[in-house]
């Protein structure tokens, strides 16, 4: 029926963009128009009692998209045969999954199988920044959670490793030196287990008053945490990058960061200019955003964010 023939070709028109997905702004304003308010209260909720929050989204949402793209392969849990991304060294102390699990669980029941787990860490973290003084900013959702998580996948770049070493990680995902310093300046929230300061204790690129300070809290056998940023721990600020410009960055790539060539001019023109980083982080948080998405078919939307649908049980 001809009829029936130009319908169905309209209709394949209407809805090939949807077939091929895309990121847009607003993903779910008709399939679940309170998404993003649920996220945001559910961040706001924790936030008021724990503002570490921030910290531990922002290290959450990079760790999932530079292993395998923001997937939402960070939050499977391991199972019997498999050990999933959250048990690989680096992840050890990543924190905030329980948050995750709390705007999944809502949103379920409001508007079941529609919003992504990988969304959801994407939306919690904007949230989150905006919280902690951060700019506040539009980002697109339509992610897909993804179908594998093995620890053997993550290879995450360490603290110790030289600038360059890390800007070779950060090409590969697509980013260029100005959007790595701007990312790190994630650091300007959060903090740090002394096991990756200790080496430091004796480093001549050091403030001194700093390593005294540090060589008081860090001394010890415990494993205790101190702030990245060391004047305003808690804040999304500029002052992560001011602290690096005078030597009282905690992390050697921190501190790297205001000693090498390739990026000391990024680190002081944000030390200087705070506009001028919160721009550069709307920006870079909106790449890291797309970094290897699943879209359309791709993937599948969990219905718990720390199992693959096939493996749970109705
Ligand atoms: C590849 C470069 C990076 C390295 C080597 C690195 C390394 C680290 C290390 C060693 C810690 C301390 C973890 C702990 O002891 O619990 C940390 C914490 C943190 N990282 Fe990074 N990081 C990098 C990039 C990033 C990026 C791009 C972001 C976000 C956009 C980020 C966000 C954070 C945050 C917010 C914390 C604090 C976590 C908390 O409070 O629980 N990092 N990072
Ligand atoms: C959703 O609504 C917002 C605000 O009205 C709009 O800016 C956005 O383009 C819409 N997105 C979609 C996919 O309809
Ligand atoms: C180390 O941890 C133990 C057990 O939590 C505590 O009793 C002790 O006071 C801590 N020592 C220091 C130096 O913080
Ligand atoms: C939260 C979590 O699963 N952390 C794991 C990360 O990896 C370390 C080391 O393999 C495990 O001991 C942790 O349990």
């Amino acid at each position: 029926m001809p009829k029936m023939e130009f319908i169905t070709i309209l209709m394949l028109i209407f809805l090939y963009p949807f077939a091929l997905g895309e990121l847009r702004v607003g993903f779910y304003n008709s399939t679940c128009p309170k998404a993003e308010d649920i996220v945001h209260d559910v961040v706001q909720r924790t936030f008021n009692q724990d503002r570490t929050i921030t910290g531990a989204l922002l290290r959450l949402h990079f760790h999932d998209c530079f292993v395998k793209g923001c997937d939402a392969s960070i939050l499977i849990d391991s199972t019997k045969g498999t050990k999933s991304e959250k048990e690989a060294g680096p992840n050890r102390t990543v924190r905030g999954y329980e948050l995750i699990d709390e705007a999944k669980t809502i949103l379920e029941k409001t508007c079941p199988s529609t919003v992504s787990c990988a969304d959801i860490i994407t939306l919690a973290t904007r949230d989150s920044v905006a919280l902690a003084g951060g700019p506040r900013y539009t980002i697109a959702t339509g992610r897909h959670d993804g179908l594998t998580s093995k620890s053997s996948d993550v290879d995450l770049p360490g603290p110790d490793l030289s600038v360059s070493k890390v800007l070779q990680a950060f090409t590969a995902k697509g980013m260029n030196v100005r959007e790595m310093v701007t990312l790190l300046g994630a650091h300007t929230v959060g903090f740090t287990h002394c096991s990756f300061v200790k080496g430091r204790l004796s480093d001549p690129n050091m403030d001194s008053d700093l390593q005294a300070g540090l060589g008081k809290f860090c001394g010890g056998k415990n494993d205790t945490t101190v702030f990245l940023d060391q004047r305003t721990g808690f804040v999304f600020d500029n002052e992560f990058f001011g602290q690096m410009m005078k030597q009282r960055g905690v992390l050697t790539l921190d501190q790297n960061l205001a000693l090498d060539p390739s990026t000391r001019g990024v680190v002081s023109e944000f030390a200087e200019n705070a506009a001028s980083f919160r721009e550069s982080f709307v920006d870079a948080m909106v790449k890291l955003g797309r970094t290897g998405v699943l879209l359309g078919n791709q993937g599948e939307v969990r219905r718990n964010c720390r199992v693959f649908n096939k493996m749970s049980v109705e």
